[in-house]
């Protein structure tokens, strides 16, 4: 399973903050905290708090001056991933495009240029599908076009987008469907990712909202997450379900590893 860290985003009041007034400490303590418990990357989210890449840069810099772990760089926004890329000490995951040719095309490029890995967006210049068939359609797409730049599978994530169970309950089955086929895309399949959190979004039991889709959603082939990783109980039910799915060896210790 790899795990993003999505807690440094301006969503949170803390960051906003932080990015308002340029003080590191915040970015700093949660970039430590989520590297401790794990994160592969740390999500960086510059959300609408501002347009200006070097908002974002000043963000990536911060992070990666308290730890090593590499950068998910949130933005849709080509402007900003162009300036933000080169702030990045390690290859970061591109956070993430759509299958529109106009943004899929410049993050293609700059995914070659720089060895980055990218995430893959489910949806078009109209928006999020409502069918799972037609996020497979999207998601085929991006696919066939990373291959054709010459990118490597084990670089590719693909996300087919988790909405809101509060407001569109009918979506987390569309979802899964969704991951499911992305499986059958190519063989080895691309990886397969989701916002975690969206799902749970203005609901109350957040915790346990999060817990069992992730679980369902690992049972549909999912394997990367940007979510809580600071929840302990989350981990542990991700790392069980990934026994269940025989990615990993059972070892009688294996949430304390
Ligand atoms: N796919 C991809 N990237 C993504 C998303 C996705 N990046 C952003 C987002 N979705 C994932 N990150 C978050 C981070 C926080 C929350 C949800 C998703 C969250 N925030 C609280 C809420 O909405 O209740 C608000 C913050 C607070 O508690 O103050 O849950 O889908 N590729």
């Amino acid at each position: 399973m790899i795990f993003i860290g999505e807690r440094i985003n301006t969503g949170f009041k803390d960051i906003k903050q932080a990015v308002l007034d340029k003080d590191p400490k915040p970015l700093q303590e949660w970039a430590r905290k989520q590297a401790e418990a794990g994160a592969n990357y740390i999500d960086v989210n510059l959300g609408a708090v501002s347009s200006k890449p070097a908002d974002m840069c000043w963000m990536i810099e911060t992070v990666q001056a308290a730890v090593e772990t590499p950068i998910s760089i949130d933005t849709n926004k080509v402007a900003i991933l162009s300036e933000a890329i080169k702030a990045c000490k390690k290859p970061p995951l591109l956070n993430s495009t759509t299958s529109s040719k106009e943004k899929l095309d410049p993050f293609l490029e700059i995914a070659g240029k720089y060895g980055a890995s990218m995430i893959g967006l489910a949806m078009d210049e109209s928006g999020t599908p409502k069918e799972s068939a037609k996020r497979v359609e999207c998601a085929g797409m991006i696919a066939s076009a990373w291959l054709e730049a010459g990118l490597p599978m084990e670089h590719l994530f693909l996300d087919p987008i988790v909405m809101p169970l509060k407001f569109m309950q009918d979506q987390a089955k569309e979802f899964l469907e969704g991951a499911r086929q992305f499986t059958m895309i190519s063989d080895p399949p691309p990886h397969i990712i989701c916002g975690l959190s969206n799902i749970s979004s203005k609901a109350t039991e957040k915790k346990l909202i999060n817990r069992t889709f992730l679980v369902m959603a690992i049972a549909n082939g999912l394997d990367a997450t940007i979510a809580d990783v600071l929840d302990t109980d989350l981990i542990n039910a991700a790392r069980t379900a990934e026994l269940m799915m025989n990615r990993e060896i059972y070892a009688d210790a294996y949430v304390k590893v």
